[in-house]
């Protein structure tokens, strides 16, 4: 078995070679998921092995910190104020209650915890508390991110003081179905977003949605749209789409679970530094599945029983299939 050297990917993917990358083009990416599945899945793992340790995965904890009342109406989200999936609404978690969760996240083998608020972007007065999380949540020994939706000018630079090692912000899908999925904002309103947090050199944390009733070449699209950012996003979330009552996309036709996996080896063979995240939708999943798309190169996954308002599996039933898949977490 080849144990190739682990590339860190950050600061080392932004002066390597890698950064000078070629960019893709739609119909490259395109290209990738027409091959046969497994000339695809071994070209992938040839790129995964190149760069990391096949055998290693990364764990990351999520937690709501606020949640539900969003303003924004993301078609496939539960908590946006203008669809009614019966969540209830919460206020800002009180410091002590999100650092019970971090610390329990820690002892159950977590290295990063990311902190996700239900906000189109955070208000002046919303900053301290949230930097307040991040300074004691980084305490703790774990690294940090957090999804707060947009940035105004200023508040990058408060969270890089704060010492927040990433923020994520998804670009969701293809610019041409953005506006089919969500009105509210646009997806150059995220890319600004996404360049004030690189300038305020924060790692960059940005995937987007599989399943959202997207064609092949809108997902084809997004792959090249991560693949193509310079430099590409340190951590790259892959969500399969979790259905929620009451949302627009709720009954949607379901994806063919191989094309899922193909977007993962997409993923790794464009983004070969990044880590790419098996994220929402595992709950949903078998063992056999995310074997798949662990062999396609996802190297990270959110670990613990909840995703933000969802489901995820638990924690024993990762620890199991790590053991089954002899998969140690880093
Ligand atoms: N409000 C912030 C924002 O929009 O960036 C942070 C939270 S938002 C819930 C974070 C991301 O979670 C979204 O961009 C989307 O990619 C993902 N997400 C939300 N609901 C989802 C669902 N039902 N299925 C899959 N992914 C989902
Ligand atoms: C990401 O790409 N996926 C996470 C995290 N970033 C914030 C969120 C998934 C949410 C799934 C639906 C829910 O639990 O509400
Ligand atoms: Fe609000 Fe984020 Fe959900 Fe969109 S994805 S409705 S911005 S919480």
């Amino acid at each position: 078995m080849t144990t190739t050297l682990t590339t860190p990917a950050t600061a080392t993917a932004r002066t390597s070679p890698e950064a000078a990358r070629k960019k893709w083009t739609v119909a490259e990416v395109q290209g990738l998921f027409d091959l046969p599945f497994f000339d695809l899945l071994f070209q992938a793992q040839q790129v995964h092995r190149a760069n990391f340790d096949a055998n290693e995965v990364q764990r990351s904890t999520l937690l709501s910190i606020k949640t539900g009342g969003c303003s924004e109406d993301c078609g496939y989200c539960s908590q946006s104020a203008r669809y009614d999936t019966g969540l209830e609404r919460e206020r800002l978690l009180p410091l002590e209650e999100v650092l019970d969760h971090a610390r329990a996240a820690k002892a159950k083998g977590s290295s990063r915890f990311c902190m996700g608020a239900a906000w189109r972007g955070p208000k002046d007065k919303d900053m301290e508390p949230v930097l307040e999380m991040v300074r004691e949540v980084k305490k703790l020994g774990l690294e940090t991110c957090v999804t707060l939706g947009m940035l105004k000018d200023g508040q990058a630079e408060q969270l890089a003081d704060a010492g927040l090692d990433y923020y994520n912000h998804n670009i969701d899908t293809a610019p041409e179905f953005y506006g089919q999925v969500i009105t509210t904002h646009t997806q150059q309103d995220r890319l600004d977003t996404l360049d004030k947090v690189r300038d305020a050199g924060i790692n960059v944390c940005c995937g987007g949605i599989i399943g959202m009733g997207e064609s092949q070449t809108s997902r084809a699209g997004l792959i090249a749209q991560l693949a193509n950012m310079q430099p590409a996003p340190e951590s790259v979330p892959i969500n399969n789409l979790v259905a929620i009552p009451g949302t627009p996309l709720a009954d949607g036709t379901k994806l063919d679970p191989l094309d899922f996996i193909r977007t993962i080896a997409a993923a790794r063979i464009t983004m070969p530094a990044s880590y790419v995240r098996l994220s929402a939708g595992r709950q949903q999943m078998s063992d056999e599945m995310q074997a798949l798309c662990f062999m396609a190169g996802a190297n990270s996954i959110f670990y613990g029983e909840r995703l933000l308002t969802t489901d995820n599996p638990e924690s024993d039933r990762d620890d199991v299939l790590f053991a089954r898949l002899g998969l140690r977490s880093v």
